[in-house]
């Protein structure tokens, strides 16, 4: 999810011009994110109203635009208290166009604006309780019903602080979000919360701060506060600062790089926390008390350099994306899945299920790993859709110009919604009448667009050119649609319980493998001067070992094959001797017996494999010194698991070979070209 940045100078003579720099700065440091749309909140120059720029592209199109509109006279003059708010936009909800760009506001004077990173899964609900109450809505976006919200709420509850009002707010919002709200009805205050998206607040002053922390409030508690539990004090007195020293300014930013060429003090507020600032002191408040809760938050200081923070405590932006999976399959199943009543919602195709039920087959069609993520989930979507599964590379289907009929269903699996291939086949099959469904992570892309439904699969901007929490968000959104698909099935609802209870724990076991990184580390350096490395494995993990050798060949430029175990005895096992690399996929499924069969084969050959197996199965453990153990799975899942270590290994041994980790040569991120 993008970037939200805002600023608050307090007694600190600022011009809007100078605030504007300051918000476009910020917006360039959360460039890296990744993003689609920008846009600026700030005080109108009479200070009655706030006016906004918000525009459709890359940061640099803003600060054009806000050159254009907010340059010379006023916007020069000097300000000494003052609220500006910008946002770099990831769309989940709504196609990245101006209108649907942030900051969006409550009504048509600008009452209420607010920026928002994250997913308000609840938002067709809150709509319908606003728009019954006369609020008109000029967005698609989910976030524009926040604004409207705390609009509604200051109506009916004119006593209400700033910060209560957000509050009430959030306490009625469901989902992922990041929020910064500043409002011409509360000039100089600004009010920020987090549940799930990450925010934190950066402290400048003229003086070091002597408080090492922010105590936590509840309820109306700041009216009780002594103004020293709050306000910044300087060094030299018991007392806090006299006014004319209290100047401060204040950052609310998603991650620290937009923070610290300002200053290194800052506050990482947890999931509900509200953070506000009034009359220039920073306060924190949580609705509710629990026993473990501190009874503060402390001010850290940043030692971090902007460019490590850009990639957090990793090296590359691909490592960031594989470490973030425990969290992008969770932002792919929100709002979505209910665990509790083991039900699935995909809004984006839910009017289509109907039609989809009585197609002819459905056909998967992608590239690279995208394709993948199709051999991944094609034998559950067989079983749970009881249809026929084609899986093609959108290339060779072209190629073969294949019979496509009205009643087929098509699904485009592409990560950027770009791809030309995938685009042109799906054009393909559009023109023959097909039903065309796009799972992809881009809203407003080519293929999204020309889709006639579709499932965003939320993992969030993906930089790394080697795709990692995309493919198993993919992976994901397909076996919810195949749960989707069967879901009136009486036959299947065993299988669906089980497949859903694996989904709940998938998060956890994702973190477990992710332990595996330093016995990975030691495996790559055994191989990363080889020539070549065999994948081999079947049934749900052959795909793994076509996603494996995908990665391997992209990140570190060794040849590397994925090969169906079944086949060995067909021509590869040739090429097993003591000398090649082999790591061999051996879970506890269905097809164990086989695969065991294919590492006795291996190993009568001297081969000598690296292999992936379930925590304790000493007797496939027996076959080799070099094993990584997985938690077990349910089969059709553990896809997800296997080829986390594929990931790693493939990261591993690039850096062993000196390659450009997030951009290898000769690569690009969306292939637009045919
Ligand atoms: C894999 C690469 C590449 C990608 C394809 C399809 O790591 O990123 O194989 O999967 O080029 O890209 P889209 O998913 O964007 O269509
Ligand atoms: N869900 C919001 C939107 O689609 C925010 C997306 C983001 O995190 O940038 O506008």
């Amino acid at each position: 999810m993008c970037g939200i940045f805002a600023y608050l100078n307090y007694l600190t003579p600022k011009s809007r011009q100078e605030v504007l720099d300051l918000l476009v700065t910020g917006l360039k440091r959360l460039e890296y994110r990744g993003y689609d749309s920008t846009g600026v909140a700030i005080d109108s120059p009479d200070n009655e109203n706030i006016v906004m720029v918000k525009r459709t592209g890359k940061v640099k199109v803003l600060e054009e635009a806000i050159q254009e509109h907010f340059s010379g006279g006023e916007y020069s003059k000097p300000v000494l208290t003052h609220v500006g708010i910008a946002h770099t936009r990831w769309a989940t909800h709504g196609v990245p166009c101006e209108r649907n760009s942030h900051p969006h506001r409550s009504d048509d004077g600008n009452g209420f604006v607010v920026v928002h990173n994250g997913i308000i899964t609840n938002y067709n609900d809150v709509k319908t309780f606003l728009a019954k109450r006369g609020y008109e809505f000029e967005s698609d976006t989910d976030t524009e019903v926040f604004a409207k919200l705390v609009h509604h709420l200051w109506k009916t509850h004119p006593t209400y602080s700033f910060r209560e009002l957000v509050e009430q707010a959030i306490l009625q919002v469901e989902g992922a979000f990041a929020i910064a709200v500043k409002s011409k009805y509360f000039p100089g205050e600004c009010v920020a919360s987090r549940r799930s998206s990450p925010l934190l607040v950066g402290i400048k002053t003229k003086t070091r701060l002597a408080t090492d922390h922010i105590p936590i409030l509840y309820g109306k508690d700041e009216k009780k506060l002594s103004p020293d539990q709050v306000l910044p004090r300087s060094e030299s007195t018991s007392e806090f600062m006299p006014l004319e020293e209290k100047e401060v300014e204040y950052f609310f930013a998603s991650d620290a790089s937009a923070v610290i060429e300002h200053t290194n003090r800052v506050i990482y507020l947890e999931d509900d926390d509200v953070a506000a600032v009034r009359d220039g002191t920073l306060s924190i408040h949580r609705l509710k008390k629990s026993l473990d809760d501190p009874h503060a938050r402390e001010i850290t200081t940043l030692k971090m350099e902007i460019q490590q923070i850009m990639k957090g405590n990793y090296d590359y932006f691909m490592q960031k994306e594989i470490f973030e999976q425990p969290d992008s399959v969770v932002n792919t199943m929100r709002g979505r899945v209910r665990f509790d009543g083991n039900a699935i919602v995909l809004g984006g195709i839910k009017d289509y299920i109907p039609e989809i039920k009585r197609c002819r087959r459905l056909m998967l069609i992608g590239c690279g790993t995208s394709y993948h993520s199709a051999v991944a989930t094609r034998q559950l979507l067989e079983e749970l859709t009881e249809l026929p599964v084609m899986v093609e590379l959108a290339s060779d289907f072209l190629d073969r110009n294949t019979p496509i009929f009205r009643d087929d269903v098509c699904f485009f699996i592409s990560q950027s919604g770009e791809t030309a291939d995938t685009l042109m086949a799906l054009r393909y099959c559009k023109q023959r009448g097909a039903l065309i469904v796009g799972i992809t992570n881009t809203v407003g892309s080519s293929i999204c667009r020309e889709s006639h439904c579709g499932v965003h699969i939320n993992a969030g901007p993906e930089i790394g050119v080697a795709s990692t929490k995309a493919y198993t968000s993919q992976f994901i959104s397909l076996v919810m649609f195949a749960l989707v698909m069967s879901e009136d099935r009486l036959s299947l609802q065993q299988r669906r319980l089980e497949i859903l209870q694996a989904l709940s724990n998938l998060a956890d076991q994702i973190r477990a493998v992710l332990q595996l990184d330093s016995k990975v580390q030691e495996l790559a350096k055994d191989l990363y001067q080889h020539k070549s490395l065999l994948i081999m494995g079947r049934g749900y993990n052959f795909a793994t070992c076509l996603e494996g050798a995908l990665k391997v060949k992209e990140l570190t430029y060794m040849h590397s094959e994925g090969i169906m175990a079944g086949e060995l005895k067909h021509g590869p096992l040739a090429l097993v001797d003591d000398s090649m690399p082999v790591l061999m996929i051996v879970l506890r499924d269905p097809v164990y017996v086989k695969c065991m069969n294919a590492l006795q084969q291996v190993t009568s050959r001297k081969g000598c494999p690296i292999i992936i197996c379930e925590e304790g199965d000493e007797e496939t453990k027996a076959f080799s010194s070099r094993h990584l153990e997985i938690p077990r799975t349910v089969d059709c899942l553990q896809g997800i698991l296997t080829v986390i270590p594929m990931q790693l290994l493939s990261y591993h041994i690039a850096v062993l070979r000196g390659c450009d980790v997030d951009c290898p040569r000769n690569l690009a991120k969306s292939v637009t070209v045919e």
